[in-house]
């Protein structure tokens, strides 16, 4: 019995899909995912990245990569964000919206204007930029690829309970989303995020802050676009490599509990 008293050992499982080729040899980002899982689970975990990937709405892939290592650090639990949702009945109006948030966040005006120029120049990214409002700069350097927020999930039972309980749909992507934003806003060095999605069909997308919570925008871009959009706001550009590890390295379960 000394087994089931010990915590439960998790593996890190990720994915990586593109076409035309691996994305270091210049091939289009499809999808990527990642995963917290049990031994007993990989299997499970494995298939949902595999279908994940293999019905895409960007394309087929002709590349994929999934591997799973152990992790041997322990795991830090945190609430997901609260939620709200702001309706907009345009792009500009939902931009609008985001842009009004990011300033109430404390995100400077010619930081968001700045980092949206630097998204334009990269409309491939499958991670995410880093800019820092303090120089007015992206920072981290990784250009296509971006950093790739990992090791973070959310146990199906207790997601399906917190949607349940708020109404919200039980989908994999809110949960994914969900999962990330509060990841990142966790750290001191974020002010604020900026996301939506890179599938042409999706155009919901949100504002991240821990002093707002998850602000849901019902559309950040057109029907068809297959350009996204991952920013973070951070300040405390001297210590970048700390806060990459963060966002790389440090294993994190969502947990929501009713009543709190
Ligand atoms: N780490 C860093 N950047 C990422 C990660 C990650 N783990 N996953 C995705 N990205 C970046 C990457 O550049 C993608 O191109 C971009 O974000 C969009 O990713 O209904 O579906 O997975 O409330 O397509 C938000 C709204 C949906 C959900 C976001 O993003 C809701 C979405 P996608
Ligand atoms: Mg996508």
């Amino acid at each position: 019995m000394v087994k089931a008293l010990r915590e439960e050992t998790f593996y890190s499982v990720r994915m990586r899909a593109s076409q035309n080729g691996p994305h270091e040899k210049g091939g289009k980002h499809i999808s990527g995912g990642e995963q917290l899982s049990t031994y007993d689970n990989l299997k499970q975990s494995i298939n949902v990245l595999l279908d994940k990937a293999l019905s895409h709405s960007r394309g087929n892939p002709d590349f994929m990569q999934i591997q799973f290592e152990m992790i041997d650090e322990p795991i830090k639990k945190l609430k997901p964000l609260p939620i709200e949702i702001n309706e907009a009945g345009s792009v500009e109006e939902g931009q609008s919206i985001a842009r009004n948030l990011l300033e109430k966040a404390g995100v400077p005006t010619e930081s968001i204007e700045k980092a949206h120029r630097e998204l334009m120049e990269h409309s491939v990214l499958r991670g995410a930029i880093l800019f820092d409002i303090r120089s007015c700069s992206r920072i981290g350097d990784r250009n296509e690829k971006g950093v790739r927020v990992s090791r973070m999930d959310w146990l199906t039972g207790d997601f399906e309970k917190w949607a349940d309980h708020y109404n919200m749909s039980r989908s994999q992507r809110l949960k994914e989303a969900l999962v990330l934003a509060t990841k990142v806003s966790a750290h001191p060095a974020t002010i604020a995020e900026l996301c939506w999605s890179d599938d042409p069909e999706y155009i919901t997308g949100y504002v991240a802050s821990k002093k707002l919570g998850y602000q849901r925008i019902t559309k950040l871009k057109e029907y068809g676009d297959e350009r996204g959009c991952r920013i973070f706001f951070v300040d405390g550009s001297s210590h970048l490599q700390p806060y990459i590890d963060y966002l790389e390295r440090q294993s994190i379960l969502i947990q929501w509990e009713e009543d709190e």
